[in-house]
């Protein structure tokens, strides 16, 4: 079986140091965070970037600061921005991460109540946009589906032309206006889609553990973080994303399954390496 994939989403645009005192705002805090994911077996780190005061930007130049810092201390990490931003952002607010260059960077495949009056919105024509400027720029997107008719749309858009194969799926499970995270609801999405795709699952709360799990079965890989979940087990806050990571580093050592260094990562999903 190929070695598993472990991104740390470590920071996210919603959850609040209130949720968890170890959520990063800072560069150098998003910088420790990434640090103590990637010394626990991550080699993907999805971004968000705050301002000092938690407040979620995308501001390119504050991605940049905060990506020098993690590539300060982790060299070779693969770092994945969110092009989902916060809900409310506009498509060009959201792209700005793309300018520069990353080797990978999220596409949300369609719109999704996010809890109370919060809609994600991500149009087909959204969707179109940003999926046309990661092929120009050459980033792979990582296809974040909140629910089955996301796959549909993104294989739609594959036919017209604004993803290319092979594709990288992020199942997110548990999202308050997305789909569960039984174990039919993976069944479900794993079964639809295509053969040569790659995936990864991030369950959202008490998802977490238990879709990592399954994903590590399966031959899937694993995304968790304070962006998806901020308990180590029910009622413990999780100290940090790495305490996070090295649960599902145990979890796979168990299993058998060994852990992805990030060039073996790159070589698993087809991504040039960073020059
Ligand atoms: N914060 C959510 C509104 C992504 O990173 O691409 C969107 C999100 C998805 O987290
Ligand atoms: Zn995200």
């Amino acid at each position: 079986m190929e070695k598993l994939i472990i991104t740390a989403a470590i920071s996210g645009a919603e959850v609040l140091k209130e949720h968890n005192p170890a959520v990063p705002y800072t560069a150098q805090e998003c910088a420790l965070e990434a640090k103590a994911a990637y010394d626990a077996g991550a080699s993907i780190i999805h971004l968000h970037v705050r301002q000092d005061d938690g407040t979620p930007t995308q501001d390119k130049n504050r991605f940049k600061e905060v990506m020098d810092a993690i590539y300060k201390l982790c060299p070779d990490v693969i770092i994945q921005p969110s092009t989902g931003g916060a809900v409310g952002m506009t498509d060009d607010e959201r792209l700005q991460p793309t300018e520069l260059n990353p080797e990978m960077a999220t596409l949300d495949c369609g719109t999704c109540n996010f809890g109370g009056d919060d809609v994600f919105v991500n149009t087909e024509n959204t969707i179109k946009y940003f999926g046309t400027r990661m092929i120009e720029r050459g980033i792979k997107p990582e296809l974040e589906v909140f629910d089955k008719s996301m796959i549909e749309m993104a294989l739609r858009l594959y036919k017209k032309g604004h993803i290319v194969k092979p594709m990288h799926f992020d199942f997110v499970m548990g999202v308050n206006g997305g789909i569960g995270g039984d174990i039919r609801d993976f069944v479900f999405l794993r079964g639809s889609i295509p053969e040569d795709a790659t995936y990864t699952v991030a369950g959202v709360g008490r998802f977490e553990f238990p879709l990592a799990q399954l994903a590590i079965i399966d031959g899937g890989h694993v995304r968790v973080g304070f962006e998806d979940n901020v308990y180590l087990s029910k009622g413990v806050l999780a100290k940090s994303n790495g305490e996070l990571v090295a649960k599902v580093v145990r979890m796979a050592k168990e299993m058998g399954r060994e852990i992805a260094n990030p060039t073996e990562a790159r070589q698993i999903l087809g991504l040039k390496p960073r020059n």
